[in-house]
């Protein structure tokens, strides 16, 4: 058996001894297909862009990552904002290490609405820096009028680097529905997203300031 072979049949084994959700072991494999990537990855230098299409966040009971209920009365009101981090891509958000919260772009902000349609690009460009690791961070609040915000969860969106991007943007393909992975871990918090990643001219190239957000 191929040693990556092995790899599978290792972890598969792991997350079934775990008992983690069939609903969550996509994305716990997307997560540990991105830990064997990013042990056979090569850097990557030149002029890319990543577009980040956020799906929709789904928490059918309303809960914040701690497990409580946003509200006493009545749904959440999430408030969405994402990173894409090329830079601290291996650092646990709310750590010093990571990108500051205020960095974020604002996303989405909705009241009384547990699991809404999300719907929206987010890109960011390379522009010359060479990277390893890509990673989409989302952090989602619940919006209280009274009281502070209260912290609903942090979403880490995994992009696979052992693929080569697509030459220009005409070529690149959107990848399958994937699923980001909930820093809490809570089995019902959930937030689908899809990617594309892709070559730039470099006098397309936007700086790290200039992330973008568009309606799908
Ligand atoms: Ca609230």
């Amino acid at each position: 058996m191929q040693r990556e072979n092995w790899i599978w049949l290792v972890l598969l084994t792991l997350a079934v001894c775990w008992r983690v959700p069939a609903a969550q072991l996509e994305g716990v494999f997307d997560r540990l297909f991105d830990l064997y990537d990013s042990s056979t990855a090569r850097e990557l230098t030149g002029h890319f862009r990543l577009e980040a299409r956020l799906l929709r966040l789904e928490n059918p009971d309303g809960l914040l990552g701690s497990g409580s209920r946003c509200d006493t009365v009545g749904p959440c009101d999430p408030v969405i904002s994402a990173y894409i981090d090329y830079e601290t891509a291996s650092a646990v958000a709310g750590t010093p290490e990571a990108p500051d919260y205020i960095t974020y772009t604002p996303v989405l902000e909705v009241r009384d609405e547990n699991s809404p349609v999300i719907n929206k690009v987010l890109s960011r460009d390379t522009c010359g820096r060479t990277i390893k690791k890509v990673l989409v961070r989302v952090h989602v609040v619940d919006h209280d009028r009274l009281s502070s915000e209260d912290l609903l969860d942090d979403f880490g969106c995994h992009v696979k680097m052992d693929q080569e991007p697509a030459g220009n943007m005409e070529l690149a393909e959107w990848s399958r529905e994937l699923y980001c992975l909930p820093k809490s871990g809570l089995q019902k918090l959930r937030l689908s997203w899809k990617y594309r990643f892709f070559r730039v001219d470099p006098e397309d190239c936007r700086t790290m300031l200039s992330a973008t957000l568009a309606q799908a």
